[in-house]
């Protein structure tokens, strides 16, 4: 698209620009002035006010991988915990009780505090560099979900360090969840904290729906959208519609403990299923929504070391969709072994056999685009290519749980425990490397080590599989899970020393990892804005990229806008030095969401406190109730209530967004 067309706005993704916007914006191209105007309109303070009041989509991002990262770290350490005290029979490192709290501890922090986290990390800073926009649609609400992440992940925290962690499991069931046999503060901890953490989660996956929908490049239309975008988007509307579901559960779960309620108590009147229902209508699209983004991950990662685009790019997006639809359908699998009537399980099973068939179809996808292609073997496609195989297996093994009668064998055995670290590790922690291996350079501008990268993939890969793939063995042979030991001479014995040295062995990769992580920033090669030559927007800006992402919007007329000239998918041409300059102030733009054309200019918010506070507000809330000092609790409220006063106090700035062009012509 040359420079005439974008002013004269008749054809293409610009069509009618000035009747929309209120006013016509400045088209040229990126110079050095325009570049010095925009660093010193988008960039942060520096100093406390600046940290403690950053809305840069970029720095939140990295804040939610740092931590995401620490508690991966941290769930790991306490995973090898458990893993000495089970590496042979009649161990006695830890008590029964430290071992309930170890493992639901370790359950807890790697899928709510690592597995979700880690992938809003990565949309958090990418998804306006993918889309071609300058920031998240909601800036503040933005750094409000990682404050509120970061703080919740501290009240739940505080359980197991003064020694009260959850301790009945992830999915905390009832009756033992409930006062008469838990009568500490464990539970009552684990549950506000949920409740707590739910709102980070909800306000997250706001954001992504409404930036996918409107802040992008004019011409990215949906069907341009890269794949991590649609499992990002997926996950995020069935985040909305399930999470009030859990927060829900454990909010009566508190009053149950807390208020004399019986909503779970059969003595009351209560029913202890329906605790089961509430979790798992949550539970099971959680699992999906931990795992869609990182397919996302492949489906972006794999054409790129392919130098080829993603086989059946419609299917895969489709796919995604059609998993997560079918994902609120199938939550009884969880729950084959309650006694529900046999039509329900009937159901319930050929729901969750189904839903294979799309992960199925992003499997191929993946396969012919490798095939096709012409790998180019780094650390990040290794970790990419490997995950196909760890999650062919999660799935076979899930399939294999999804038959009842199977099930009814297979249920709260090794065989689940195996099934669910090949899905969580294989789908999310695999992907998540090769992501990192990946994007690093654009966040760093530097490369990570291929050396290191060399012996961490194949010390991670052959270490999880050394631990993990004998597990579906250990458990046909009848180990139950959640057991602090097991007796000589049940006949588990070695497979549980071969896990428990392959669970080291996997840890030392992970360290590797991290060792690579720390070093390269420091010292890793330059890498230049695009050193994987890769097809996306973000590639087209410098590494790392300044405060405003895109001096001038870009204009998108492909799915690749960066290898358009290999590929000759349309006539047009993607437009990257000039465009748009928007630059009267801290503008962003909107554009209509099937199409992409400009819609609005919107004026984005400066760097603000008020999440910071509402976050603190918030935490005092909880900890009121938790403590059961209403006053306390009283107090957070009223601070709340105050910060988001102050954080919606009227600012003339923002409000030139109205009225707009189209607007007083109407009205005039
Ligand atoms: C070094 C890597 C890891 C090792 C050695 C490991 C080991 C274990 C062990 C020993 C258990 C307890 C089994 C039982 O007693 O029933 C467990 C449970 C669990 N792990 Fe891991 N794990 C690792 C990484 C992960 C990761 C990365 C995730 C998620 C992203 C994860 C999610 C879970 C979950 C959800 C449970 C179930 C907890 C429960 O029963 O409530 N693990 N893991
Ligand atoms: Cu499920």
């Amino acid at each position: 698209m040359s420079a005439a067309d974008l002013t004269a706005g008749r054809e293409g993704p610009l069509a009618d620009t000035d009747t929309r916007l209120s006013r016509t914006p400045r088209v040229a191209v990126a110079d050095a002035a325009l570049r010095d105007r925009l660093e010193r309109i988008w960039r942060t303070e520096p100093g406390l006010k600046g940290w403690f009041g950053t809305v840069d989509h970029k720095e939140i991002g990295k804040r939610y991988l740092v931590t995401a990262f620490i508690m991966l770290a941290i769930g790991g350490i306490e995973a090898l915990v458990l893993r000495l005290q089970l590496a042979g029979p009649n161990k006695h490192l830890l008590t029964p009780e430290q071992y309930n709290e170890l493992f639901s501890t370790h359950g807890m922090t790697m899928i709510f505090l690592y597995a979700g986290p880690v992938l809003s990390g990565f949309s958090n800073y990418f998804f306006p560099l993918w889309l071609g926009a300058r920031d998240m649609a909601f800036p503040r609400m933005n750094a409000l979900s990682y404050w509120i992440y970061l703080a919740a992940a501290l009240f739940l925290y505080a359980g197991p360090l003064v020694g009260a962690g959850p301790n009945d499991g992830w999915f905390n069931y009832v009756p033992y969840a409930e006062k008469a046999f838990n009568p500490g503060i464990n539970e009552d901890i684990y549950a506000l904290g949920m409740v707590f953490l739910g709102i980070s989660t909800s306000v997250g996956a706001a954001n992504f729906i409404v930036t996918a929908a409107r802040c992008r490049a004019p011409g990215m239309s949906i069907n341009r959208l890269p794949i991590m975008v649609w499992g990002t988007l997926t996950a995020s509307a069935a985040n909305l519609v399930v999470i009030p579901a859990v927060s829900l559960a454990f909010f009566l779960l508190w009053m149950d403990r807390n208020l004399g309620t019986s909503f779970f108590t059969v003595a009351g009147g209560g029913e202890p299923l329906l605790w089961q229902h509430l979790f798992w209508l949550f539970g099971h699209p959680w699992v999906y929504a931990i795992v869609l983004p990182a397919m996302g991950m492949v489906s972006d990662g794999l054409p790129t070391f392919s130098r080829t685009p993603l086989v059946g790019y419609t299917l895969v997006a489709l796919s995604t969709v059609a998993t997560m639809l079918l994902g609120f359908g199938v939550w009884v699998h969880h729950m084959f072994a309650t006694g529900l009537p046999g039509l329900g399980l009937a159901f319930f099973s050929g729901a969750s056999i189904i839903i294979t068939i799309p992960s199925a179809v992003a499997v191929f996808a993946w396969l012919a685009t490798i095939w096709l292609g012409k790998p180019v073997f780094t650390t990040a496609f290794k970790f990419f290519a490997g995950m196909i195989l760890l999650f062919v297996i999660g799935g076979v093994s899930g399939f294999m749980t999804a038959s009842v009668p199977a099930d009814w064998q297979l249920t709260d055995t090794y065989f689940v425990v195996a099934h669910l670290h090949y899905v969580l590790i294989g789908i999310n922690v695999f992907p998540v490397c090769g992501a990192t291996y990946m994007w690093f350079p654009k966040m760093t501008g530097r490369l990570m080590d291929e050396r290191l990268g060399w012996w961490n993939f194949w010390t991670m890969f052959l270490g999880f599989n050394l631990a993990f793939l004998p597990m579906h063995l250990t458990g046909l042979l009848g180990m139950p899970r959640r057991i602090y030991t097991y007796d000589a001479g049940m006949g588990f014995s070695a497979l549980n020393m071969i896990t428990t040295i392959g669970s080291f062995v996997f840890a030392v990769g992970v360290l590797m990892f991290f060792w690579n992580v720390i070093k390269s920033r420091r010292s890793g090669a330059i890498a230049g804005p695009d050193p994987w030559s890769g097809p996306s927007l973000e590639w087209t800006i410098p590494s790392p990229p300044p405060p405003y992402n895109f001096a001038v919007i870009p204009t998108v007329a492909s799915r690749h806008p960066l290898w358009e000239d290999q590929l000759d998918e349309t006539e047009n041409r993607s437009s990257f030095e000039e465009g748009m300059t928007l630059d009267e102030g801290k503008e962003a733009l909107a554009v209509s969401i099937l199409d992409a054309e400009p819609d609005r200019i919107l004026k984005m918010p400066s760097d603000t406190t008020a999440p910071f506070w509402l976050t603190v507000a918030t935490a005092v809330l909880f900890a009121g109730l938790l403590g059961k000092l209403w006053w306390l609790a009283a107090l957070g409220g009223i601070g709340a209530i105050a910060s988001l006063a102050f954080w919606n106090e009227p600012r003339t700035k923002l409000l030139e967004r109205e009225p707009d062009a189209h607007e007083e012509r109407r009205n005039g």
